[in-house]
């Protein structure tokens, strides 16, 4: 069979297997486009059915989450833990707390995990978990009463060895707080079991910044491959929580202009730029006090796009930080035609299929986000080695792991992906990913 064929075959086989789940088959096309060749290409990974093992995950884990709103009503949500694959490490991600939390959503976010955790250089396997909690509008006493439950059913799935969750959308250091304590609780024990703790209690400096300032060390390096700086440069942000903040400020730190931020009810754009006390304004009220972005215009110039996105703001440089699909093939050709130069996924899976095309035909630079938001989980690893040895490393040495882990994120990309003068991020990513777990699962035999 020539690849061509393999390929479909492929595809028809895990859309048949798992009907009625677009997200997961659409991470898993991304990947087996280049995996599936490369393949063909290696005799050494052929005939061992790696990809179809890898998509079909370890264990999923899905429960009942019952618990008590604040004016006394029985709530019921549905909680899961999708464990995708441990080849290289314990099961390693991110936990989610949105009302639009499926399984087709946790099953991509864990597949793409898995080659997220590979390039890190760290031993993390791939998992997600989430619920379709909205903790929106929540009391704090409502957000803990829900995460408790949450995790008198995870608790049994879970360890310092086994599996280690940590926040995503929806989940920070609020909820990492009532969920790990919780669990140490349950297992009378207290270990590493999550990451983005508290520092207090064991949680490393730098987590909460690392998928932000990562996501721009990624840039910097793809911007250095092209002779560039951020010097200047124009950027579009979207989203305002974790990712996005902490992107805006260290793309600021190196004299970018950023004018956008945006969450689910619109974009603002500050034609000055914002700077760093507006950033301080803007993390407190997204971060601490839950605010809505469009609550800056009370406090600064700026104007608020009801609904819409920022990809219509004319820039060098697009980093959707929100959520899946928020670029649109349609978004992608207005970035083209305004002449964006790079795009970088601050998000997971942030860009359509038919929007990473365009941009692959185009002079555009796209680095996809299994590479470009690998700073988070690859703090949350480092996390995960300070509990083990019980010791605690300083910011400054910290800045300077995540800065050379991103580079060498780069470097596998460059070496798996270059293309001529060109550097094909989406390729070099999936192989670069692809290779250190397919090599564990060939020394393990057929398990
Ligand atoms: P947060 O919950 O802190 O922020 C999410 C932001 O995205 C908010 O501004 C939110 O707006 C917006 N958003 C979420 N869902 C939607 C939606 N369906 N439509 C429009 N806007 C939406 O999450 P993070 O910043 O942690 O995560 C952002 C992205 O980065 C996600 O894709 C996540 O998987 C990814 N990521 C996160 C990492 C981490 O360490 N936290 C690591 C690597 C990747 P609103 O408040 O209105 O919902
Ligand atoms: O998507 C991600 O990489 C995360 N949400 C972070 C996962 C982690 O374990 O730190």
């Amino acid at each position: 069979m020539d690849c061509p064929e393999i390929y479909e075959n492929f595809i028809s086989g895990l859309e048949k297997r798992n009907p009625n789940e677009p997200e997961f088959h659409q991470a898993v096309h991304e990947v087996a486009q280049d995996v599936i060749p490369f393949i063909a290409d290696n005799p050494k990974y052929q005939d061992r059915l790696l990809l179809e093992r890898m998509t079909e995950p370890d264990r999923i884990i899905s429960f009942r989450v019952c618990w008590v709103d604040d004016e006394g009503n029985i709530r019921a949500n549905r909680g899961y833990r999708v464990q995708n694959n441990n080849a290289i490490g314990p099961y390693k991600g991110g936990i989610r707390f949105h009302p639009t939390v499926n399984l087709s959503i946790l099953k991509f976010l864990a597949f793409e995990q898995t080659f997220k955790n590979s390039l890190t250089g760290l031993h993390m396997g791939g998992a997600k978990g989430g619920s379709d909690f909205n903790p929106k509008g929540k009391s704090d006493a409502e957000v803990m009463r829900f995460c408790q439950s949450f995790m008198t059913e995870l608790y049994r799935y879970i360890g310092p060895d086994t599996d280690i969750p940590a926040g995503d959308i929806g989940v920070g250091s609020r909820e990492i707080g009532f969920m790990f304590g919780q669990f140490k609780r349950l297992t009378n024990s207290f270990t590493g079991t999550m990451t983005g703790k508290g520092i207090e209690f064991g949680g490393s400096l730098i987590r909460a910044e690392a998928t932000g300032y990562g996501t721009i060390y990624m840039l910097e390096a793809a911007l250095k491959d092209m002779n560039e700086s951020l010097e200047g440069k124009h950027v579009l942000i979207s989203g305002s929580g974790n990712v996005a903040l902490y992107a805006a400020e260290k793309a600021i730190q190196h004299g970018a202009v950023v004018s956008t931020l945006s969450d689910s009810s619109g974009f603002i754009y500050d034609p000055n730029g914002f700077n760093a006390e507006k950033l301080a304004w803007l993390k407190k009220l997204k971060l601490q006090d839950r605010g809505r972005i469009n609550q800056y215009l009370q406090e600064f110039d700026a104007e608020f796009h009801a609904d819409q996105q920022p990809w219509k703001v004319p820039c060098d440089i697009a980093l959707p930080c929100a959520t899946q699909n928020e670029i649109t093939g349609d978004d992608a050709r207005i970035l083209i035609s305004n002449n964006c130069r790079f795009v970088v996924e601050g998000a997971n899976m942030p860009s359509t299929p038919e929007a990473v095309t365009a941009f692959q035909n185009s002079h555009v630079v796209f680095v996809p986000g299994k590479a470009a938001n690998a700073g988070g989980v690859a703090v949350s690893g480092l996390e995960m080695s300070q509990n083990a040895s019980k010791i605690s490393w300083d910011e400054k040495d910290l800045h300077q792991r995540l800065h050379n882990i991103m580079h060498l994120i780069h470097e596998k990309c460059a070496r798996y992906g270059r293309e001529g003068e060109r550097i094909n991020y989406v390729k070099g990513a999936n192989i670069g990913g692809f290779i250190k777990v397919a090599d564990a699962m060939l020394a393990f035999g057929v398990i």
